[in-house]
């Protein structure tokens, strides 16, 4: 072996541990700072506590909303990270930056409630919970919604 391909051998070498230790340093120090982000914004969550998807109920009934990543308050104070719980019933999401209407199929939880009691006729019925701000606005993403379909007897 001459010695200039030595040489390259050589300074190969140092090239693929060069590589070897900047891989460990993003594996060690990128990565996790990476993962924790994501595990932040996804760390909010809404869902009906109670009842699942294809529950059958009497007429009157209980609802527990659950709240994670965000704080069930009384509206009326805009505070970034608080809301309050909507159930929609038979009554489609209200897109993000509206106001939630007031009405019959718009129950608003204002002051703040996390438990209530519906009162519907038999049949089939769809109820979406929704999570919005102080000013009733809801917010942008599925994370501050949830859905199910319920037989009501
Ligand atoms: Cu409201």
């Amino acid at each position: 072996m001459s010695q200039s391909s030595l040489a390259k051998e050589n300074n190969l070498g140092q090239i693929l541990v060069f590589i070897l230790i900047l891989a460990v340093i993003i594996g060690i120090v990128v990565l996790p700072t990476i993962s924790a982000q994501d595990a932040e914004s996804e760390a909010v969550r809404v869902w009906f506590a109670n009842l699942t998807d294809g529950d059958v109920v009497a007429t009157t009934f209980q609802v527990q909303m659950a709240a994670e990543g965000v704080t069930v308050a009384p509206a009326g104070e805009l505070v970034e990270g608080s809301g309050h719980f909507h159930i929609l019933i038979d009554s489609d999401f209200v897109p993000a930056g509206e106001v939630i209407p007031r009405d019959d199929l718009h129950q608003h939880y204002g002051q703040g409630q996390i438990v209530t009691e519906l009162t519907l006729p038999p049949g089939e019925h769809t109820l979406r919970l929704q999570f919005a701000d102080g000013a009733h606005t809801a917010l942008e993403g599925d994370q501050y919604r949830d859905e199910i379909n319920i037989t009501v007897e």
